[in-house]
């Protein structure tokens, strides 16, 4: 069975979700702490020696990473997570997929610990991340235009990741108010009765 190593309410709530989605079993191994020195990132190293969740282990005991990728990887056993082939929709799928992890996700890897990467002005690469950030959600908002679903009629994987982001820097209340197509997927999300368990244990519902 595969094993994702996360913490609750980070970004292995994202792979939790489209596992649960998809109906892939998985056992969850919280190294809560693991950003931290101590056991847990010890642990957490030992697998990915960038220490960052998700991680995953798969049954035959190699190690997979990064949101999008573990994405395409559950596409492949559940093709209709995402919109079909041959459709418009499918490659702007793609194209947002790809777009959060190559330019969202990174605002928090320099927002969350800004002095690795600025020692001498910290603050000033956090504040500037999260403002940057703004104006991406702000984009993506403009891209949806479809409704209940970011592509429609058709729940996909996307619809997951948009949920777990809202939970996150700057929070539900700017989404609701600055991004309201957003905050409407990630409350249908939310309202999924197969979803509840993982959406409670990573403290989203
Ligand atoms: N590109 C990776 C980013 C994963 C990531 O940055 N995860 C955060 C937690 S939400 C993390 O582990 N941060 C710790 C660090 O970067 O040191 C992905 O899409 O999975």
């Amino acid at each position: 069975m595969i094993t994702v190593y996360g913490a609750p309410g980070w970004g292995s709530a994202i792979s939790e979700l489209m596992l649960t989605l998809a109906e892939i079993p998985y056992q969850f191994d919280n190294v809560d702490g693991f950003d931290k020195p101590g056991p847990q990132q010890e642990r957490l190293r030992s697998i990915n020696p960038l220490c960052q969740v998700p991680t995953l282990q798969l049954d035959d005991g190699s190690v997979m990473t990064e949101t999008a990728a573990i994405a395409l990887m559950i596409l492949d056993k559940r093709p209709d997570l995402a919109p079909p082939v041959g459709t418009p929709e499918r490659e702007q799928f793609w194209r947002l997929l790809v777009w959060l992890v190559a330019n969202v996700y990174p605002t928090f890897t320099y927002a969350d610990y800004p002095e690795r990467f600025a020692p001498d002005a910290p603050e000033q690469l956090r504040e500037r991340c999260v403002a940057y950030r703004k104006t991406l959600y702000l984009w993506l908002d403009k891209q949806l235009q479809a409704a209940p679903w970011a592509f429609g009629e058709q729940l996909t994987l996307l619809d997951i990741y948009i949920c777990v982001l809202r939970t996150w820097g700057p929070r539900q209340g700017w989404f609701a108010q600055n991004a309201p197509k957003m905050s409407a997927i990630a409350d249908a999300v939310c309202g999924l009765p197969s979803l509840r368990n993982v959406l409670r244990s990573n403290d989203i519902i």
